[in-house]
């Protein structure tokens, strides 16, 4: 039996990645941050597979104890503050978790795993590093230019990742991921912010919702193809970094339109409020992804389409919203 230790276990993907390795027989343990972390009762009603050990991508010794304690074969790093807009208010804590920590965590494995390291380490980098975009579509050999502290903090984890492959040979990878949404999605993302408050509409639950900029544009994928996408990259021969994109763009203003019919409302521009507060101090406008290496040698391709999941997050949250009303 295999053994996965994942960080980020109690977030969107690491609760895909936990079920999908689960159904494969490994043994899932999850790194959980924090005293009574909330998150982790929630998951241990929910996912009740997940073995969790404590630990924090801040402090090094509590990584090292989690490696001693779980043993692992394949690490996750899933974890990190994910939300951009808040990087640029928390920017040292975001540099702190999201850049150091994969080096913390690196620097870990390598002390466990000792002198023929056999753990393979997979880093979820993002499409965010690209940023103020240089080619479209975006792939492995674009050039980086991150547009917030998180862009910049992604940055230095995936460089360091690289870097400890190529010094130590350690087995790590890194994913270059495009934004990847589900119902599990968090509110304070534009996906499930917008599905959500299309439901609550539908239902004469609120009015409207408030948003920043529509015209961006993003490859929107779903979340469960993108955590087979991980898997794949740790069972390879040689270790190696990944886009793992859709290739289709469309803007926020395509989501809110295509959301807001899917939950039976036509005029949804009488809903929408563009409110300055949810613009960023600097935008990255165009995101789309050529995942044509990971086609070729990991044999991965998206499966869920864009009209999918978009219906399916609506008839999710139209779900939850009619159970609270019940
Ligand atoms: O924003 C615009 C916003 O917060 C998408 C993370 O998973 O994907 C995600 O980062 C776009 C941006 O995701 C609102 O300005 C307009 O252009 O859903 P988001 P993100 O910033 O693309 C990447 C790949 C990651 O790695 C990240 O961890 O939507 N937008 N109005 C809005 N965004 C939000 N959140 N809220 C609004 O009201």
């Amino acid at each position: 039996m295999s053994t996965a230790l994942i960080t980020g276990i109690t977030g969107q993907d690491g609760q895909y990645l936990a079920e999908t390795l689960h159904a494969k027989g490994y043994r899932v343990v999850g790194v959980v941050t924090g005293q009574r972390n909330p998150h982790a009762d929630a998951l241990a009603s929910g996912l009740p597979f997940v073995e969790l050990v404590g630990g924090d991508l801040a402090d090094l010794p509590s990584l090292i104890a989690a490696l001693e304690y779980s043993q692992p074969d394949e690490v996750y790093n899933l974890g990190a503050i994910s939300y951009v807009a808040l990087s640029f208010k928390q920017a040292e804590l975001t540099a702190n978790v999201n850049g150091l920590g994969v080096l913390r965590l690196l620097e870990a494995i390598r002390l466990v795993g000792g002198q023929d390291n056999p753990i393979r380490f997979y880093q979820a980098s993002s499409s965010e590093m690209f940023g103020k975009v240089r080619e479209t579509p975006q792939n492995e050999l674009t050039p980086l230019h991150p547009r917030s502290p998180y862009g910049s903090a992604k940055v230095f984890g995936h460089h360091t990742t690289v870097n400890y492959r190529e010094s130590y040979g350690l087995f790590a990878c890194s994913g270059i991921l495009f934004n990847h949404e589900s119902p599990r999605r968090g509110l304070e993302f534009v996906t499930r912010k917008v599905t959500n408050a299309a439901a609550r509409i539908a239902l004469g639950l609120q009015d409207e919702v408030a948003l920043g900029n529509l015209e961006a544009k993003r490859d929107w994928g779903f979340a469960g193809d993108y955590v087979r996408a991980m898997h794949l990259m740790l069972q390879q021969d040689e270790p190696d970094d990944f886009v793992i994109a859709t290739g289709e763009a469309r803007s926020v203003r395509e989501f809110v339109q295509l959301a807001f019919s899917a939950a039976g409302i036509d005029d949804w521009e009488r809903h929408v409020r563009i409110d300055p507060r949810f613009f960023r101090p600097a935008e990255v406008d165009l995101l789309v992804g050529d995942a044509s290496k990971a086609h070729r040698v990991l044999g991965w391709a998206p499966q869920m389409p864009f009209e999918t999941l978009v219906t399916s997050m609506v008839a999710h949250d139209l779900e939850i919203e009619r159970r609270k009303l019940a």
